[in-house]
């Protein structure tokens, strides 16, 4: 090892060597939902990848469990992103979207409703999940209006729902921790959905839960106690990630389809973790035959190369806006960075890869390993339950007395330490590895994590 890294020479090209770090050269970065003080006393840093894999700075390989953070769905160093987003920034590096346009963009849109469920063939582009978020909250609010129906304000979201972290979306997600701090400056007007998860019933249940289908008739009971009147919309993630990974029960999301759809109440999936491939359709809207009237999706849109969300609107949603007189602005929204160039090079260019490699559908066929691989993780000391649905796993440990998270946290330190990249919330390890994913990958993943779990306390 060199020198210490100081903080005047990050951007060498040559720290990619080092781990040694002067004080204070990690002090300025603020990390997101990190424990900070205890990241920088000893960092996991990453400073290269390529296909299944990372490598950290010494040069130790990682395998990728979790695309990322379930993003980088085609796997890693995809070089024709990399090439098109070049060949973008060299063009044309910017251009406006407001009452101006750029070719990549419509394509893009195009190109995304082709693959959208039907009817859902409007796109308005964001930069993220949480803004996409906000965003369908928001056209979702705006179109109960435009209709003359603005009594209709009312949000609900589910408990344990991840949304991302605007206001929006905390407001309607379901994550305490996410929620606590913030609970005087909430969305007013914001209910939630029980959640489906309930180990007593369903605990080792391959795939889809049966138990469970019946917690979507709570909607009528919230309808019952607002009234139909003044409800927007329901928001839910088809399968919830974040919150450690929720299947819906057998006719959930059927259910919550046919009680909005009586009660003329929009229907939004959250797709950020499970468009793109995840479930083994390109949206779990197709996997599970459930067509929302707005969707929500980002990261593997451009494999998380660079960053972009996307809604899909139902046409009826969008068209609804389409009335006024036509020199006016239809909806007040929009991001400097709606359909930047380089991440429409970046999302076409991923597209293309998915086609080529039929990656939208790949994780159908290799489920049924992935699932037989994951659930010989039950049985396990301290396991208490395992989940899987396409190309999504969990295994949730029983917590320690008292110190909630510090047994899956500790898996998952473990778990790097043996070359293997999970994801970790509350007592639940999470993965979702890309989707390029092949046997002997998961059956190295699954071992360590046997190993690791079977270590720790
Ligand atoms: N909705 C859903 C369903 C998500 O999973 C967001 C919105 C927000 O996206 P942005 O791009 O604003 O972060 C997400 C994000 C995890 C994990 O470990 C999941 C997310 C982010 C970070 C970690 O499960 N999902």
């Amino acid at each position: 090892m060199n020198a210490k890294l100081s903080p005047g020479l990050l951007h060498d090209p040559a720290a990619r060597e080092h781990t040694d770090f002067a004080p204070g050269t990690l002090d300025a970065f603020w990390m997101p939902f990190t424990a900070n003080r205890q990241f920088k006393s000893k960092p996991r840093l990453l400073a290269r990848a390529e296909g299944m894999h990372y490598w950290t700075p010494e040069g130790r390989q990682v395998i990728d469990g979790v695309a990322g953070l379930w993003c980088v769905n085609a796997g890693h160093g995809r070089r024709e992103i990399a090439a098109a987003v070049a060949a973008q920034l060299t063009t044309m590096e910017y251009a406006p979207t407001f009452q101006m346009g750029h070719p990549l963009a419509f394509e893009l849109a195009h190109r995304l409703a082709e693959l959208a469920p039907p009817g859902l063939d409007r796109v308005f582009f964001t930069n993220s999940g949480s803004e996409s978020v906000d965003t369908a909250l928001k056209i979702a609010i705006a179109y109960q209006r435009v209709r003359g129906l603005s009594g209709k304000t009312r949000l609900i979201g589910r408990e344990k729902g991840y949304h991302g972290v605007g206001f929006g979306g905390v407001s309607v997600g379901g994550m305490v921790n996410n929620r606590k701090a913030f609970s005087s400056v909430m969305l007013p007007g914001v209910d939630h959905l029980p959640h489906t998860l309930d180990l007593e019933h369903n605990a080792f249940t391959r795939g889809l839960p049966h138990w469970g289908a019946h917690l979507a008739n709570e909607l009528e009971r919230l309808i019952a106690l607002h009234d139909a009147a003044t409800i927007a919309a329901v928001i839910v993630e088809p399968i919830s990630g974040s919150a450690g990974v929720i299947l819906p029960p057998l006719g959930y999301l059927q259910r919550l389809r046919e009680i909005c759809d009586k009660n003329d109440i929009l229907l939004i999936f959250d797709e950020v973790i499970t468009g793109f491939g995840r479930t083994g359709k390109a949206f779990a809207a197709q996997t599970f035959e459930v067509t929302p009237d707005l969707m929500t999706t980002a990261k593997g849109l451009t494999n998380g190369a660079i960053p972009m969300g996307a809604v899909f609107a139902h046409r009826k949603v969008h068209d609804a806006f389409m009335q006024g007189p036509e020199h006016l602005v239809e909806l007040f929204h929009g991001y400097t960075y709606s359909a930047h160039p380089a991440a429409c090079a970046a999302a076409l260019a991923t597209l293309d890869i998915y086609a080529k490699e039929d990656l939208l559908t790949r994780a159908a066929g290799i489920a049924p390993l992935w699932e037989n691989a994951v659930h010989t993780l039950e049985g396990l000391p301290h396991v208490i339950d395992v989940r899987n649905f396409g190309l999504i796993g969990a295994v949730e440990l029983e917590p320690r007395p008292g110190k909630p998270g510090t047994r899956a946290f500790d898996v998952f330190l473990e778990c790097f330490e043996r070359g293997v990249m999970v994801r970790q919330t509350g007592d639940t390890i999470a993965l979702s590895p890309p989707l390029i994913i092949e046997p002997a990958h998961i059956t190295q993943i699954v071992a360590v994590l046997d190993e690791v779990i079977r270590a720790t306390a």
